[in-house]
């Protein structure tokens, strides 16, 4: 380490990092440590360090890079991210864990000297805005510019934060190294190992490179800050944070929660809306309010689909000259293609295969895209012009309603709001989706996925849903909660509704927050009348929608619910959930069993539920 290097650290006054860097090194054994304070010039010196490494590589657009990520690592590693206990607990939910002392002696094996012949970079990050009191504090080791690169468009600096720590050793630490390379990519795939340690708030990860693996502040944070919570009495949650821009200027902020590409990134970037976040937010208590912040500032998404007509606000930002990193696209002439672009794709170039043309095949004999269906891009929110105005607040923003969104093409209507806080927190723990390219494995399978966290709940299950629960005490106002589905089909398979509705089921829940429209009661909760969404299509999207629309997407499918309600009793039959939860499965049922005896149907029209 340089001299400079050192007098930043020691600068600190922080006697836990100088041990985690010094341990670090003696682990690592990189032959260069630089450390990186919040200062423009050690900013600039990652960003160029990354195309020194050609760990990225300059686009034609001002300010745009490519990453690739190898082959075998192009998404989260569920297998090979596990907890490292010392003792067993009994979560509820299939989680990985490993022995901590075993686990440990394996990462730290892959770790030792994997770093020689690299740069280590020390990195210093705040989770939530600086100067708040939602501030958490990250430290960062890594031996990958690109994945330094990246959390600095993700999140805020936060060098200066830590020398508010007097000391203390409140932080969170995370050291990951890409391991061997071959061609630029972690070689040594088979030994890609993501460990967690709760109790010392620390992640190791080792041999990979995508990004959610390999960056320490975004979905492995995000795992301890869930734990940190559950200890605390607030809420981390994979929510958006988004203000919705209702009549007469009025701005309300709903947060929402759905399993990757379930909508979550579209929703928040609907035309008109504002945006606090997309991935990952902390909710706290104040003052009898629910308030809400992105932990991070900028977005990883997923790039497929985007285009000018489906997403243009990121659409513009990929075109226009800024702070881009893409990763695991199209490159062709120093020009990014994706699928789904709704461009013309060129017959070759380079993509995450290496050299690809069309209909090249893998080793297995399948076509490779393109694009990897979870390629990405990286970007700063300000770089958006559909940024809140709040966004860095450090108060956050005050929270009127929560969104849980699945993928379903067979049973839940396209929204419904819950018929009480408890009853919306079990429509959350019942969200179902079918499996995505995020996550390495099969897809297009039905998962039950809770709050759309069950990858990074890090408390058992019944306890984080009892802190759920709750949330509610002593709150001024209780926000609605409201269930949402955009991915139902009729009988031959078609989508129901088009891309762009879920703006009029915004506008329906955020007239309701202030009293506007009246709802429907149904077993599975309110739904919205048939003239004020006609009103509404008008309004927002300059289309007539008609009954046979609404009958079709309102329609009470009652059979496949209580199908849903039995898929739910089966997976929490083992599970120890709050009596609370319990009731409110029961009660759902038992709704629904009225329901289908009184009309004796299998598909009950929602004009039925009007008059009772
Ligand atoms: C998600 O999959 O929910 C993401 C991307 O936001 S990842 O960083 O892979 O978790
Ligand atoms: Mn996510």
């Amino acid at each position: 380490m340089d001299k400079a290097s050192l007098q930043k650290l020691e600068a600190l006054n922080n006697q836990y990092i100088l041990n985690l860097v010094d341990e670090s090194i003696q682990l690592c054994k990189p032959s260069k440590v630089t450390v990186i304070t919040d200062s423009k010039e050690d900013i600039a010196y990652v960003r160029e360090l990354a195309l020194i490494n050609c760990e990225e590589k300059k686009l034609k657009i001002e300010g745009h890079t490519i990453h690739f990520d190898g082959y075998y690592d192009q998404g989260r590693d569920k297998a090979n991210t596990k907890y490292l206990m010392s003792k067993d607990v009994d979560w509820g939910i299939k989680v990985n864990s490993i022995e901590k002392k075993k686990g440990l002696n394996e990462i730290n094996s892959y770790l030792e000297g994997s770093m020689a012949g690299k740069e280590m970079l020390v990195r210093f990050f705040s989770l939530g805005p600086t100067n708040s009191i939602f501030s958490l504090k990250a430290l960062q080791i890594t031996d990958s510019a690109y994945v330094a690169h990246s959390e600095d468009l993700l999140y805020r600096q936060g060098y200066e934060e830590f020398k508010k720590l007097n000391g203390s050793n409140d932080f969170f630490f995370f050291l990951h190294s890409a391991g061997r390379l071959e061609n630029g990519v972690s070689a040594d795939i088979d030994k890609r190992r993501i460990y967690i340690e709760l109790e010392e708030n620390r992640v190791y990860s080792v041999n990979n490179q995508y990004a959610g693996n390999s960056l320490g502040l975004k979905k492995l944070a995000f795992r301890l800050a869930i734990n940190k919570a559950q200890n605390e009495g607030w809420l981390a949650e994979h929510m958006f944070i988004m203000g919705i821009h209702g009549p007469n200027d009025r701005v309300t902020y709903f947060t929402g929660a759905y399993p990757s590409a379930c909508g979550k990134t579209s929703t928040a970037m609907i035309p008109g809306q504002t945006v606090v976040g997309d991935d990952i937010a902390y909710l706290k208590k104040i003052d009898g309010v629910i308030r809400a912040v992105n932990m991070e500032s900028g977005i990883f998404g997923i790039i497929h689909s985007v285009n000018s007509e489906d997403v243009p606000v990121i659409y513009k930002a990929l075109i226009s000259p800024g702070e881009v990193i893409f990763s695991n696209v199209l490159i062709n002439n120093g020009v990014p293609y994706w699928g789904g672009m709704k461009k013309d794709i060129p017959d070759k170039g380079i993509n995450f295969s290496g050299e690809w043309f069309e209909r090249k095949k893998d080793c297995q004999g399948k076509e490779i895209p393109c694009s990897h269906k979870n390629a990405r891009y990286t970007l700063r929110l300000n770089e958006l012009n559909n940024i809140d105005s709040k966004a860095n607040d450090p108060d956050g923003v005050p929270v009127k309603a929560i969104f849980y969104g699945g993928r379903d093409s067979d049973t839940t209507i396209p929204i419904v709001e819950s018929l009480t806080w408890a009853h919306g927190v079990f429509l959350g723990a019942t969200v179902e989706s079918e499996t995505t390219a995020a996550t390495l494995g099969v897809r297009g399978v039905r998962k039950y996925n809770p709050m759309a966290n069950l990858d990074f709940i890090s408390v058992p299950l019944g306890t984080y849903i009892e802190n759920h629960l709750k949330f509610t005490k002593n709150l001024k106002v209780i926000p609605k909660i409201y269930a949402t589905n955009y991915f139902l089909k009729d009988e031959a398979s078609n989508y129901l509704n088009s891309k762009l509705d879920k703006k009029v089921w915004l506008l329906w829940a955020e007239g309701r927050v202030h009293n506007e429209f009246e709802a429907i009661e149904t077993p599975v909760g309110l739904i919205p009348k048939y003239e004020d969404l006609k009103t509404l299509f008008i309004r927002e999207l300059d289309k007539d929608y008609t009954e046979t629309e609404y009958f079709q997407q309102f329609s009470l499918r009652v059979v496949k619910y209580l199908e849903k309600m039995e898929r739910m009793s089966k997976i929490f039959e083992n599970i120890k959930m709050p009596p609370a939860f319990t009731k409110e499965l029961r009660a759902q049922t038992e709704r629904l069993r009225e329901t289908r005896t009184k009309f004796k149907e299998n598909i009950i029209s929602p004009f039925k539920f009007l008059d009772i």
